[in-house]
């Protein structure tokens, strides 16, 4: 059967959009998106997102498959793409505002008249059992502990965006060997749901630059649920300003985390790179 499709991208974070609207289960099964992620033998791309009917009140429901298959909670680049996605299918009804029901809740993303795409992306959750990780007490934060990974002791701030995170500063990203030292931090024991990683050099107090290994789908480009874990755990830690700019492989998300609310924005921008069609 063949199926449409959009390609998409969030800082060369890079998803397939699937118009799912007139379904509310995912019309492809995980090992279908693992082979349209191929990028040798298939579309490319980190991962496969679809625009589901809305619940509870909300306007479209937003579901992940990693390019391993795995189904992540959320994905903040991904929203961006999706609500880029979702007002070019609506054409002329389109809003600037909608309300996505996730498996981390109700994000709301804003589509902004200078293109890009400012994210309303909840409060992170910081408790060991919520992220989760046995790192600490299920009801005590994981700020700037040690951790051994391949042979070497790492200090890490645990932080829940919906997905789990692991964030490391270290003092020159550039000379992270990712695809080493990635995959022992996702599969450590004290992640019980594996992890994503960041790893973080500050710049400045308002600007850092980061590398990510992504559970589920390795070196990206870019993380949006990361960059936001990240300047969460910078606060944290006393590294980083609650606004700060992160610098990621494929270009830079502006970070806020409200002190009053305590909610997360980020904002960066999402593109349309082509449509397509594939029979399976
Ligand atoms: O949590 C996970 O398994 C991630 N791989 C999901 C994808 C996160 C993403 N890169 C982001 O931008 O937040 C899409």
């Amino acid at each position: 059967m063949p199926i449409e499709f959009a390609k998409y991208h969030g800082l060369g974070n890079d998803f397939i959009l699937i118009d799912n609207r007139h379904s509310s289960e995912p019309v492809l099964t995980p090992e279908q998106a693992v082979e349209m992620c191929d990028r040798h033998f298939g579309i490319g791309a980190d991962g496969v997102i679809f625009a589901l009917p809305g619940q509870n009140g909300t306007d479209y429901t937003m579901r992940i498959f990693n390019s391993d298959g795995s189904e992540p909670e959320m994905c903040g680049n991904g929203i961006r793409c999706l609500a880029k996605f979702i007002a070019d299918l609506e054409g002329e009804k389109a809003k600037t505002d909608y309300r996505i029901y996730t498996l981390a809740g109700v994000i709301s993303p804003e589509l902004r008249s200078d293109g890009q795409v400012k994210v309303d992306m909840g409060v992170p959750r910081l408790l060991a059992g919520e992220i989760p990780t046995t790192l600490g007490e299920p009801d005590a934060k994981v700020i700037d502990v040690p951790i051994e990974v391949a042979g070497k002791s790492w200090s890490v701030t645990c932080v829940s965006m919906g997905n789990p995170h692991c964030i490391t500063f270290v003092d020159d990203v550039s000379a992270v060997a990712l695809e080493t030292v990635g995959p022992g931090f996702e599969h450590h024991p004290v992640f019980p749901q594996r992890t994503n990683t960041e790893f973080i050099q500050v710049i400045r107090s308002d600007y850092v630059k980061m590398r990510v290994w992504e559970r589920g789908a390795g070196v990206t480009l870019a993380c949006g649920t990361g960059a936001c874990a990240a300047v969460v755990a910078g606060v944290l830690v006393g590294k980083c300003d609650r606004t700060t700019a992160v610098e990621l492989p494929g270009g830079v998300l502006e970070i806020e985390w409200a002190e009053v609310s305590g909610r997360i924005y980020m904002t960066g921008p999402a593109q349309r790179v082509f449509t397509g069609c594939i029979s399976l």
